[in-house]
């Protein structure tokens, strides 16, 4: 963390000894080979965009892996997910396959969402989508937590989910549903997790130029008679500890609670912005704190992994991706006389 910004953010404290103890060696490394699954298909998937393989938004989570890969270690896939188009990681974490997925950006019909959604609309069972509209999720993860509520609380029923964790980025907390929703989840005791994926930049405004106070969890969270946590995104251990703390305090209080996980983006906003408004400077020493990297260090240190057992985990993920944009490549295109179905509107 550099100075500055360690400064003005009061970190949840971790320990990584007593994380890997925690998670043992064989998880640690099933979530380290998720997240270099993720960075493997975002560069890929960047490279087909690229060649025209790929048309419309696309949003790379490059530098954000630690933060979902975290949450989901922390508190399981079997909750219900809800994001922003910054959507290719949650679904790969939470069990679409990279198949499915490269076919949806190459528009295929075997796609996840049949080739209709594209980069930012991707979907599993307990992922509620990546939705375009920013703060559009808001309501959705308000609401499903409110299912669970509904269903422990007024129809009795045990087999059913936790928590709901609802992601956004920083520049979402200006929007009108952020505080609609926060304002409801508090007055109700629902199950909120909200997650601030603070990545400094909107589109291409600077977060200070944009909001009004920092730090934004800290700050907000007292508006709406809120816990809030701050995390070091970058840190897979940090974030894991920092999720699971206040997973069981969500699941104990049913009180809704607002984190922030102060982040970095490597890329542009979108695959279309180069980023003019960025000094190199300030990118590369961003890029000093590579979640990857540092996940590697802590587990070189700890002697759970070498540097060449890196490199082939990184192998084995690089060669699924390139499977997968042979799938995708080969895939058929959706018929045109499927053109309306799944379409709602009269
Ligand atoms: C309601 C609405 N306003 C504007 C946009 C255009 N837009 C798309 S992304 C974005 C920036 C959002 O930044 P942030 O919330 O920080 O998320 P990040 O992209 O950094 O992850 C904007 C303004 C939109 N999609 N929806």
């Amino acid at each position: 963390m550099s100075k500055d910004s360690a400064s003005k953010y009061h970190f949840f404290k971790s320990d990584a000894e007593k994380a890997i103890a925690d998670l043992g060696k064989e998880n640690i490394l099933q979530h380290l080979s998720h997240m270099l699954l993720i960075r493997n298909f975002e560069l890929r998937a960047e490279a087909a965009y690229q060649q025209g393989k790929i048309g419309g938004f696309f949003h790379s989570y490059i530098g954000q892996e630690a933060i979902q890969a975290g949450a989901i270690a922390a508190m399981g896939k079997n909750q219900w997910w809800v994001t922003t188009y910054r959507c290719h990681a949650l679904a790969l974490l939470l069990g679409a396959t990279p198949n499915e997925l490269m076919a949806e950006l190459y528009g295929k019909e075997n796609g996840n969402a049949r080739g209709r959604g594209g980069s930012m609309h991707f979907f599993t069972d307990q992922l509620l989508g990546g939705h375009g509209i920013v703060g559009g999720q808001f309501p959705v993860g308000t609401g499903a937590a409110f299912s669970i509520k509904y269903a422990k609380d007024v129809l009795g029923k045990t087999d059913v989910k936790e928590v709901g964790i609802t992601f956004c980025g920083e520049g979402a907390v200006a929007q009108g549903a952020f505080h609609e929703s926060l304002n409801l989840a508090s007055l109700w005791d629902l199950p909120c997790i909200y997650v601030i994926e603070n990545n400094k930049w909107g589109m291409g405004t600077g977060a200070s130029r944009a909001i009004c106070v920092e730090p934004i969890a800290e700050t907000k969270a007292v508006g709406y008679n809120m816990k809030s946590y701050t995390l070091d995104g970058m840190d897979f251990f940090n974030c894991y500890q920092g999720f699971k703390h206040i997973y069981e305090e969500c699941k104990k209080t049913s009180r809704p609670v607002l984190v922030e996980v102060v982040t970095e983006r490597f890329r542009g906003h979108s695959i279309s912005d180069p980023g003019l408004y960025r000094s190199k400077e300030n990118l590369s020493e961003c890029m000093q704190r590579d979640p990857l990297a540092i996940m590697l260090k802590t587990l070189s240190t700890y002697g759970i992994l070498s540097e060449e057992e890196y490199h082939n985990m990184d192998k084995t993920q690089k060669d699924i991706v390139i499977a997968a944009m042979k799938y995708a490549d080969e895939s058929p295109w959706p018929s045109p006389v499927s053109l309306e179905e799944d379409v709602f509107a009269p």
